[in-house]
Order: structure tokens, then sequence, then C-alpha cells
């Protein structure tokens, strides 16, 4: 009887923490109908004033998750004498640095290859119907169509800026296809005060923060109004204003900076997070195992999205790692984790806001792990036909496309028709248009501008390379581009 109690309070102690992972403070669920039902809810609906705005379901309390520092930091020798399930005496546990560990008389390895992978939460199926019994938060009419019209802006703005490149008018573009849904379900789940480290293919979170066409082609064509002065590639936007940090192309350094900006945020009591990007190849970099470890360890309130989309260039995620995925390392270095259906905005939207809400009530990283694809080369440089099935990407840009997926929900709530999306479309090409034609016919920066904002006094070496470039345009004048000034 001893042994029985004492192993149900074992098993109690194991479900709190397992299952505890389903519930929410003041014993609500996540799986309460009462929370996300859409039928049911009230208090987790996404409206046109409060999309952004922290949702109260989670209330602010701490979760209880089964995440937490282990019980004990004593080092120790000391042993537990504890009684064995055959009635016997041994030592079971002990104190270790870090936490108590029991013991166990069998020699297991723990397997490699678990027998079932972690599902993908999904709240719309390919047709856009909800799941029977899906938990979900609730989103307005007005916010739903916010949410679609720019998914809609961002593929029109990637399918011409895409075509300007190809015509020559700028020297890069990488798109965003195919990834519509995690750009802008998870920037619509935020407040404008998160801070966001992107790595590159989520330029919808600006779309969605309120920088203009103008502003992305003026970024592109790298003109006087750009923020960086035409200094970085096409596609490396930034923004103070929209608290967005400027694109970096080194892959995953954004990784372990997100912890030193969420701890700021931590230190100053911000009721805000940090969100920080990835794509699958950013989590094979040292970066990505470093920043987690961080995290996890101090306790920063950074929530890390990782775009999975199958490739790194032409590098399959099957080269890359033998895990289940990405979200199974959350769990290795004490984070909590999902995986998300990445082309379903309703679970995209739904993960991120929930894990907004932990990361700062309880101060603590949380990762998602979204499955997507890209559906587009991975840049101008590329050319995917060479090392990937036609079919798959046609099969991902057509079933598994995540705007018409949200599209067909939208159609069933009766919020829109295909005449509101041809002017949709219409209208952002013509204004796209115009904003490329501004663009390019804007100033180009001075080329002294190639040498400030580094050092406060421009060291000598660099005064050489000023005055040698400076010459060496005078003597070759035909070789520089004539509209920018000198
Ligand atoms: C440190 C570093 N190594 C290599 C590269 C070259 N590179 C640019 S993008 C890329 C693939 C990244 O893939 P992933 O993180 O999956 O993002 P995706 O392009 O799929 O969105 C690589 C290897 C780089 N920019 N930086
Ligand atoms: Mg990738």
């Amino acid at each position: 009887m001893a042994i029985w109690l004492r192993r149900s309070r074992s098993l109690a102690h194991y479900l709190k923490a397992e299952i505890g992972f389903w519930k929410v403070p003041n014993q609500r669920s996540f799986l309460n109908p009462c929370f996300f039902n859409p039928e049911k809810s009230s208090s987790t609906t996404l409206t046109g004033e409060n999309y952004g705005n922290p949702p109260s379901f989670l209330g602010n309390s701490p979760t209880l998750f089964g995440s937490r520092r282990f019980e004990s930091i004593k080092s120790g020798r000391e042993e537990l004498d504890l009684e064995d399930e055959n009635g016997g005496h041994q030592n079971q546990a002990m104190d270790f640095p870090g936490g108590r560990i029991s013991f166990t008389s069998e020699m297991k390895f723990i397997s490699e290859s678990p027998r079932e992978r972690i599902p993908c939460y999904r709240v719309l199926d390919d047709d856009g119907l909800p799941i029977m019994h899906s938990s979900f938060v609730e989103v307005s009419k007005e916010a739903a169509l916010k949410m679609f019209s720019n998914m809609v802006t961002l593929e029109t703005m990637d399918t011409i800026l895409y075509e300007a490149q190809r015509q020559g008018r700028i020297s890069f573009y990488l798109t965003s296809i195919g990834e519509e849904a995690i750009n802008i379900a998870t920037a619509a789940a935020l407040t404008p005060h998160d801070v966001v480290l992107p790595q590159y293919r989520e330029p919808g979170v600006l779309l969605w923060r309120g920088f203009t066409l103008q502003e992305f082609s003026n970024q592109c064509f790298g003109n006087k109004a750009d923020y960086g002065k035409g200094r970085q590639m096409p596609i490396h936007y930034g923004s103070n204003k929209h608290n967005y940090f400027t694109v970096s192309s080194t892959i995953a350094t954004q990784i372990p900076q997100a912890v030193g900006a969420a701890y700021s945020l931590k230190m100053d009591k911000k009721d805000a997070c940090v969100v920080t990007y990835f794509g699958d190849g950013g989590t094979s970099e040292g970066d990505f195992h470093a920043g987690l470890n961080f995290a996890a360890v101090m306790e920063a309130p950074v929530v890390y999205i990782c775009r999975n989309n199958g490739w790194a260039i032409s590098t399959p995620v099957s080269q890359q790692f033998r895990s289940d995925g990405v979200v199974v390392k959350g769990k290795a270095y004490g984070i909590r984790s999902i995986r998300v259906d990445g082309n379903d905005a309703l679970a995209v939207y739904s993960a991120t806001l929930a894990a907004r809400e932990m990361a700062i009530t309880e101060q603590k990283p949380i990762l998602i792990e979204m499955l997507t694809y890209r559906v587009g080369h991975h840049s101008t440089s590329d050319d995917s036909t060479k090392y990937r099935p036609v079919d798959e990407i046609e099969h991902w840009k057509t079933a598994r496309n995540p705007i018409s997926r949200f599209r067909k929900w939208v159609d069933k709530n009766g919020w829109w028709s295909d005449k509101d999306e041809s002017e949709l479309r219409a209208n952002v090409r013509k204004q796209l248009l115009q904003a490329i034609q501004v663009a390019e016919k804007a100033e180009k920066p001075p080329i002294s501008n190639l040498f400030t904002d580094v050092y406060e006094s421009l060291p000598s070496n660099l005064c050489e390379q000023e005055e040698l470039l400076r010459e060496s345009i005078k003597r070759h004048p035909q070789d520089y581009p004539s509209d920018v000034p000198v």
C-alpha cells in the first residue's frame, strides 16, 4: 500500500508536470471550449481594436506547464534510501548539482528515434474548415480581413519585386511565397512593443506593423530614403520605429542576440517579449544551440519561431538533422515547445498568442516549430528546380497554399468575395508600381555615407580607402554608377 501511495504520488506529480502542458491558470484549459471554441468564446476574440493586445485566456499567473528548475541544487553524496517496487530497499535517488535524479536498475538507453513523431497543431483542414474540437482563438471579421489582405499584399509585393530584379532594376530579391501565414499571423499575435529580430524571410511582420510599400521599395532600390542609406543588399529591411531589427544575412546571429535583447526587457520589467525568426538551416548553426541554452538558463522572455520550410537553399532537412525536426530540441534545452502547421493562419495565430503570453507572464523562452514550405527559389541567385522535384513545389503551391486555405475560411464566414479580392490585388499592384517608380527615380545616397556611422572619427585606414575610391572614380567614371553623388 505504502508503495502504491508513493507511486501514485509520483504519478500525480508526473501528470501535473506533463499533462499540465494543457492547463492554464485557475484550472482553465487550452482545450476548454469556453476559451477557444469559436461558438462559445467571447474573451479571446481578436477584434479590430484589440488585435495585438495580450489575450485574457492565459491570466496573469504562471501556467502549470512542466517546465521548471529542478528541485535541488545540493551537490551531493546524500543518497535517499527508498523502498523499491519489489518491497526491497535500495538507493533510488540522489541529489546532484542541478536537481534530484532517481536511479534505475534497468540498463536502458534513450531511443534516438521515438516511434511516434511530435504531432503538428492545426485548426483548419486543407479545405479551410475548422477541424472538430480544435482549440483556437477566435478572430473577428475586421482582424481576419486585415490578416488576409496583408497576406495578399505580401504575395503581390513578392511577385512584382521579383520581376523587378529579373528586369535588372534591383540587384537581388528573395520571396516569402508559401510562408505568408507565418509572416502575417505571427505578427498579428504580437504587440508593437514586442521586439522582432528577423532572419530575412519575414518582411510580412514589418508590413503588418505599418511599413509602407514605398519604404520597402526605397530599401530595395537603395535610395536616399532607405534607412540603411543604401549600404545593404535589397530585402535587408530594418526599422527603429517598428521595433524591427535590421536583417542580417549571416545565418542565426540573431538567435543569441535575441537573448540579450529579451534580458534587457526583463530587467526593465517591460510588458513585452522578443520574437526571433529563423529557418531550419539556422538551427544547424552553433548560434541556435548557444542561444536556446542561454535563453533557458537566463529565463529570457523570447519567443523562438523556426520556419521549418524543408530546405536550406539546396540542403534538405534530412541532411541537416536526424532528430524529429526542431521542436524536440526545445525540450533538450529545457524550453517549452510546440509544433504548428505554419500554413494554417489560425493555428499560427493562436500558438503565437499563447507563446507570447507565456514568455511574458512566466519570463522564459518558448520555441515554436512552424512546418511550412519554401515555394519560391531560395533567392534570385538560385534555381530550385535543379535540386527538388517540380511536383513537390507544385503540391505546396496549390494544395497546401496558406492564403487560399485562409481565404476558404474567410469565405465560409461570408466575409469576402471574388470582387473584393480582384479589387484588392489591383489596388496593391497599382500602389506598388507607383512606389517602385518613385524609388527608382529618387536620388542615391552620397558616396561619403559608405564611411560613416561606425566610428565617431574615421580611422586612418578608412580615410585612405575613401581617398582611393574617389581617385578611382575620377580615373574610371564609366565604371561607376552616374547617379550616385560623389
Ligand atoms: C553563417 C552563414 N552561413 C551560410 C550562409 C549562406 N546561406 C544563406 S541563406 C542559407 C540557408 C538558410 O536556410 P534556412 O535557415 O532554412 O532559411 P530559408 O532560406 O529556408 O528561409 C545559407 C546557408 C550565410 N548567409 N551565413
Ligand atoms: Mg529553410
